[in-house]
């Protein structure tokens, strides 16, 4: 059985229905803070409520359920951690070692996301290798940093069989995500489609590393099915599908909308918080280790968000 933390959130809610679908309902228990009402993840299997602060009651959910993988999405992404660091760093690490700890008394399998993030102003910008120093200046970057030595220590003393990737921005028509530095290039979509226009928090010349969320869910699930035997590196792989600026992911949407025009705000927090990140990272340990790849490039990903977001009825509103 796989319990999943943060099932509500923007991967959670996508990785939830593809492992359902792979590995059957009622074998993927969701947890979360909260159970709206006639949501897919909470009607389609096990929901269970759970702050991941509450190590005890995640330790009584993975006793009732046989858990067997632990898959822990919980977290407050970069700009949200940026605006209250004391409430990320209980959330961000009080949520991990509690997972750790619940991992290591049922031995289970364990997935947590790392992020590029995890580098710093001092870090190479320009194809960011696997291994190079991580000197991040944000609480989620130290976040990240704290959590991907904490899960190879948990391997090498514990034993525990962790793994992680470090994602890039990442991009969905699901599920919104919350309080992240990348979402311009979510929030983008839903504007151009309601306003035909966007005022970008990010400044013209910022290149990140992005990828679509099914590319996101396939990799947590190809890393999780690797031969460990196979895997140098755990916690956490360099993935990424495509590098893009604002100017270049408008461009892609003015192809589908021809009026669509952006012009830029930009938000010194979060732009700030940018610049300390690199340009492009140097996905390749990922693909030889486990054969990570990404199927959708920033044309692909354009097309099937602004489709997608049309059948929602995004542009209607
Ligand atoms: C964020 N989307 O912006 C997340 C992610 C690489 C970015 O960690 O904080």
């Amino acid at each position: 059985k796989i319990l999943v933390t943060g099932a509500l959130g923007q991967i959670g809610t996508e990785l939830v229905m593809k492992m359902r679908e792979i590995y059957g309902n009622d074998n993927v228990i969701a947890t979360d803070l909260r159970k709206p009402e006639g949501n897919n993840v909470v009607e389609s299997g096990p929901f269970e409520l759970l702050d991941v602060t509450d190590g005890a009651r995640m330790k009584e959910i993975a006793k009732e359920y046989e858990v067997d993988t632990l898959i822990h999405l919980a977290a407050l992404l970069s700009a949200t951690a940026e605006a209250k660091p004391m409430l990320a760093w209980n959330i961000n690490m009080g949520g991990l070692v509690n997972a750790l700890e619940t991992a290591k008394e049922f031995n289970c399998k364990f997935f947590t996301p790392s992020s590029i993030g995890a580098f710093g102003p001092s870090t190479p910008k320009k194809n960011t290798p696997q291994d190079t120093i991580q000197r991040p200046t944000t609480m989620y970057g130290v976040n990240k940093v704290s959590g991907e030595l904490l899960c190879d220590y948990y391997f090498h003393k514990f034993g525990v069989d962790t793994r992680g990737v470090r994602f890039p921005g990442l991009i969905s028509y699901v599920a919104p995500p919350g309080g992240g530095t990348t979402d311009y290039a979510v929030d983008i979509f839903y504007e151009a489609l309601k306003n035909k226009k966007y005022t970008s928090y990010i400044a013209e010349g910022t290149c990140m590393d992005m990828m679509y969320m099914s590319d996101a869910v396939q990799a947590i699930i190809d890393l999780m099915e690797a031969d460990a035997s196979k895997l140098k590196h755990r916690n956490a792989f360099n993935i990424t599908a495509m590098s893009f600026e604002p100017s270049e992911i408008a461009a892609e949407i003015k192809k589908h909308i021809p009026e669509f025009e952006m012009d830029y705000d930009v938000d010194p927090m979060r732009q700030g918080i940018a610049d300390t990140w690199p340009d492009s990272i140097d996905p390749t340990a990922a693909k030889e280790e486990w054969g990570f790849k990404a199927e959708f490039d920033l044309a692909k990903m354009t097309a099937d968000m602004l489709q997608k977001l049309k059948e929602k009825g995004i542009d209607q509103e």
